[in-house]
Formats: C-alpha cells, structure tokens, sequence
C-alpha cells in the first residue's frame, strides 16, 4: 500500500464529524509524508486537517515527538487563549477515536492528524522585506511565548541535532564509503566545507560550554514552516514542531536567515539566482529582535549574524552527506536534489562571505 492509501485508511481512526471529501498530498517537507483531507459535515460545512505519517528513520521515538508537541502546543494555546484568531496561532492535535494523540497502522507507522490552518500562506522564498520583518517578529514571538516553558519537561527527539562536530564526522564517514560513487564529483564542495570546519563549530561549543544560555528552540525555523496571513503578511503561526528542544537561540535565528535573505530557492539549480539579500537579512532581523531584544543576552545578539553562515553550513553539510550516503534521510524529487541542495547553501554562505561588512 503507497503513502496515500495508507493515509486514506487511517483517517478513519482520527475522530473527525463529517464524509471525507477529498485527499491531497503536500510535498513542502522534506521529513515526514503529510496529506491535507477536506471533511464535509451535515451543514455543508468544510474543515481540512493535516495528516503525517512521522518519519521513523529521523524521529526514533514518535510518543516522545507528541508528548513535546502536546505540551509545546497546550503552553502555547494559553498564551493565545484571548486573541480572536487563536485557532490558527497554534496547532491544535486531534486525537484519534480512543483517545491517542497519534495512529499505530498495521506496519507499525505512526500517524498524527492537525486541524488544517486556512487562510494562511506559506513561502518557499520571501515574498518583501516586510514579511521578512514579520518572519523575525514571528519567531522572536515563538520564543517569547516558550520563555516561561521549562525546557527540562521536553524529550530530546533527535540527539545533538545541530552538533556541528558530529555533523562533519557522519560526513567523514559518507566520504570514506563513498558507497554510491558519488565522491569524485564534489570535490570543490568538499574542500570548501573542510576549509570551514572549525570556524562552523563555535555555536554549538559555545552552547555545550554554556556561554550561550539554554533556551527552549525550535531547531527548524524555515521558513516554509512558519504560517502568513495572506492579507498582512502577519507570521501568525509556526509549525513543524518535531524539534523543539533545549537549544540556543542561534539555531532558529540562523534557519530563519538561511532561508528568508536566499534570493533563490533551496533548491535553485541556477547557482547565478542565489545570493544573500542584505535587505533582508536588516528587516528580519529588525522584526526578530522588535520581539527579542529584552530577553536575549550581550552573547546572544553579537551571534546572530554568524548564526546564519553556520546553519546554512551545516544544511550544507548534512545535504551533502546525505547525497553521499545514497538519499537516505531527506525526501527527493530527483537523483541529485540533495547535491543541488548543497550547492545553494554553498553558494549563499559564499555571497554572506563577500557582503560580511555590509550587514
Ligand atoms: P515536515 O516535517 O515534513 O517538514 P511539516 O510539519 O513542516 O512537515 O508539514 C509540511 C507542510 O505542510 C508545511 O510546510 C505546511 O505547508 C503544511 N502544513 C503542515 N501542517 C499544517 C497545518 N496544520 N495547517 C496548514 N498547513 C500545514
Ligand atoms: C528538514 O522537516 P523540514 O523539511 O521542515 C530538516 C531540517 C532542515 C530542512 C532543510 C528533522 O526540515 O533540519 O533544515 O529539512 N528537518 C529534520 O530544508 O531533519
Ligand atoms: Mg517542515
């Protein structure tokens, strides 16, 4: 049974009112497999919700990824218990028929349903500097609002996630295998990675040695996992929350400038399109800390600039290895997606390189 028919037969475990209408799938994450139904109730009313199949290979424990979301979410919910609109400024978990916050199918993958967030826009590139603004202000609010969230209540879901050390180790070994021949044709990309090895280490031993201070992250704030609305361009939702855990600051400030100051996609093969946009990186920043400021320490600001070149580094380095490794860990469209993946990190670490004084 494909991904999709298994979706269709879960679906049913979910407790949802309503004739199922419609399934499409949604191909924006790299991680999980998730499809969006469209339900019809007796009304004619229509309500969509997102279902995940959670990917297995990356997230070890999927109880352990909900109990974080739960809680994360429920934290969340009473910070925006007053607002109008407080149904999409957080995820809501819809639990199945017997009452789990998640579906065990026969083939022992576990699925997870969300009410479907309408009305919203999501970006694979930044449309203005004003979203990028409203980008910052979103995840500066994010972190806010988890500000009073004792960190030490979440599972760790994937161990050392931005540990750079380990990062370059897992790509030593790719290199060393080598085991689909890949190796000899990224030689350039290689050598430019190793050149910046040790400069790419310093956020995360500044974390382990504690001069950066441990808050609760997100550890994936890209920007296609933050939610618009489409009139104001408001970030009014951040989703995809596999990855909140004790983490510093920097990692989502640096994923968040990874991917709003790239003037091309992720995977923009027209190496010519992708640069750093300075503009960008001077709204989103602004809009971040319009939000952070008060809480963030001398430590935290001065790193933010060099959060970005570190965590498109070690995109780059993880899509490499993967590439290396045979495709294994994030999903592809096409046989060399993570090698083209790795390439615009490379490029966009190297045109901050060129502009570093100018931001
Ligand atoms: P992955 O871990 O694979 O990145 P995500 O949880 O980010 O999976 O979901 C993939 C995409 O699905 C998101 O980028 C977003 O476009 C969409 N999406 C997921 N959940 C919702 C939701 N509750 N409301 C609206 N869109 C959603
Ligand atoms: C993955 O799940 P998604 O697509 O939002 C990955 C991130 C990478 C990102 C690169 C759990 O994010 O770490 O930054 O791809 N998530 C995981 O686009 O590995
Ligand atoms: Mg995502």
């Amino acid at each position: 049974m494909d991904n999709y028919e298994a979706a269709k037969s879960v679906i049913d475990h979910f407790k949802i009112d309503g004739r199922l209408e419609a399934i499409k799938v949604n191909t924006q994450g790299h991680i999980n497999s998730t499809f969006v139904s469209t339900f019809v109730d007796e009304d004619g009313r229509r309500t969509k919700y997102t279902h995940q199949k959670i990917n297995q290979n990356v997230f070890r424990k999927p109880k352990e990824v909900m109990e974080n979301i739960l809680a994360v979410t429920r934290h969340i919910e009473s910070k925006v218990a007053d607002m109008p609109d407080r149904d999409r400024r957080v995820l809501h978990v819809v639990f199945t028929k017997d009452h789990q916050p998640f579906f065990i199918d026969a083939d022992g993958e576990y699925w997870r349903t969300y009410v479907f967030i309408e009305n919203v826009n999501t970006y694979d590139k930044i449309p203005s500097a004003d979203a990028a603004r409203s980008l910052g202000r979103g995840i500066g609010n994010f972190q806010q609002q988890l500000s009073d969230f004792d960190g030490s209540r979440l599972n760790i879901t994937i161990p050392h996630f931005h540990d750079m050390g380990l990062r370059y180790r897992q790509l030593d070994e790719a290199i060393a295998a080598d085991v689909k021949g890949r190796l000899a044709g990224v030689k350039d990309e290689v050598d430019f990675l190793m050149a910046n090895r040790e400069r790419g280490c310093h956020i995360w031993d500044d974390f382990e040695s504690g001069k950066l201070p441990n808050r609760v992250t997100h550890n994936d704030t890209k920007m296609n996992n933050v939610l618009f609305d489409p009139e104001t361009d408001e970030a009014v939702c951040v989703i995809d929350l596999d990855t909140i855990m004790p983490g510093t600051i920097l990692f989502d400030t640096g994923d968040m400038i990874r991917t709003a100051c790239n003037t091309g996609e992720e995977d923009e093969k027209d190496l010519s399109k992708v640069s750093f946009d300075v503009e960008m990186y001077k709204a989103l920043t602004g809009g971040y800390l319009e939000k952070a400021e008060s809480f963030l320490t001398e430590t935290e600001k001065a790193g933010i600039k060099e959060s970005g070149r570190t965590i498109t580094q070690i995109m780059a380095v993880r899509f490499l290895t993967d590439y290396l490794a045979g495709d294994v860990y994030y999903n592809i469209a096409y046989s060399d997606h993570n090698l083209v993946r790795t390439r615009t990190q490379l490029a966009l670490m190297k045109s901050m390189d060129a502009q570093w004084d100018a931001f």
